[in-house]
């Protein structure tokens, strides 16, 4: 399968996120995307396509923000990476912010998403490699692609990052498959995480469809989204599909949540499928709290393929570093 990866996206090194009360060393490492890479071997390098396509997904202003945070983190006296620690209440009216610690609050969700000073070239790279990669999927030269992308993008909306994330790769990709002709695209997430950015995207649209297998909200990160009763709203009215599985579900709890998505997709009747792949739906991740083993990926990747799209599979999440490299080549063998 053609898979893409750019080095530049290693420049992005967040050192820590604020977990349980303090401060634990970032899980989102650059020897994740490396581990991968070394894995599958034979990468293609990303093409540059520019700002227009991430601009098509995401506010100049959060854009100009991601861009100039970590220097203004920088003016304000401050070393590290620019993090944030006030956020304004939903509803709180729109007000004329400079300070980078109010900017900070404004543009993100959370504390465990530092910007540093490579943050915005590896975000830039990562969501490069999604284009990258779903190119030859527009051309009709391939039927599956996979984009090594690392910051993952599930977590990021139109003006805020999140959870590890700072450009929705998947949601990128997705509008620039629209942008050529493709009119119906449907986004599978299937990593532990709920993908609210994704989700937050493409709510109150009808052309694009967005179905999510993930922990139930009441118990993981992100909280705030992902319930079932979360099912799109206005033109996007029941574009939008939710699975919580608790705790400690293994394939057997799996499965029939994926067929309940697969058979979604199939009547969406959807041009082309994305697929947000996390690998930290693996029993041993550090982070996650589903059983799935190596040795299921397969079945699940072969269960997606067997849908007949094209398919463009994004990175998300997967913390198990030792093992991601081979969790990842039992999904991509399914296709
Ligand atoms: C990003 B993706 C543990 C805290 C976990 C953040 C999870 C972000 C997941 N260090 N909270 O969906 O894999
Ligand atoms: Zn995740």
């Amino acid at each position: 399968m053609l898979s893409v990866f750019d080095p530049r996206q290693l420049s992005h090194l967040p050192a820590r996120e604020m977990h349980n009360g303090g401060w634990s060393d970032h899980a989102e490492t650059a020897d994740r995307a490396r581990i991968v890479a070394a894995r599958l071997g034979g990468l293609a390098a990303a093409r540059d396509f520019g700002m227009a396509p991430i601009a098509r997904v995401h506010g100049a202003d959060y854009l100009d923000f991601l861009r100039g945070a970590h220097a203004r983190w920088r003016e304000a006296g401050r070393d590290g990476d620019a993090i944030g620690y006030a956020w304004p209440v939903v509803g709180r009216r729109p007000l004329v912010l400079s300070r980078i610690d109010a900017l900070l609050g404004r543009f993100s969700f959370d504390a465990v998403t530092p910007i540093g000073p490579g943050t915005w070239n590896g975000a830039y790279w990562s969501a490069q490699t999604a284009l990258t990669a779903l190119a030859p999927l527009l051309a009709g030269d391939a039927r599956a692609a996979f984009a090594l992308c690392r910051p993952p993008g599930h977590h990021a909306g139109a003006d805020y990052c999140g959870g590890y994330c700072y450009l929705n790769n998947a949601a990128i990709a997705a509008r620039a498959a629209q942008d050529a002709g493709v009119a119906r695209v449907a986004i599978l997430d299937v990593d532990y995480h709920h993908g609210n950015g994704t989700q937050d995207l493409f709510l109150e649209d009808g052309t694009v469809f967005f179905a999510s297998i993930h922990a139930d909200p009441a118990a993981d990160y992100p909280y705030y989204w992902g319930h079932a009763d979360e099912r799109g709203q206005g033109a996007g009215e029941g574009a939008t599909l939710n699975l919580p599985l608790p705790r400690g579900t293994g394939i057997d709890g799996y499965l029939p949540a994926l067929d309940r998505t697969l058979d979604a997709i199939a009547g969406f009747a959807p041009g082309l499928l994305l697929v947000s792949f996390g690998a930290d739906t693996f029993a041993q991740d550090p982070i996650s709290h589903f059983a799935i083993r190596t040795g299921d990926y397969p079945r699940l990747g072969a269960r997606i393929a067997a849908l007949g799209l094209p398919a463009l599979v994004v990175m998300e999440g997967g913390y198990a570093v030792d093992a991601l490299g081979e969790n990842v080549a039992a999904f991509l063998s399914g296709f």
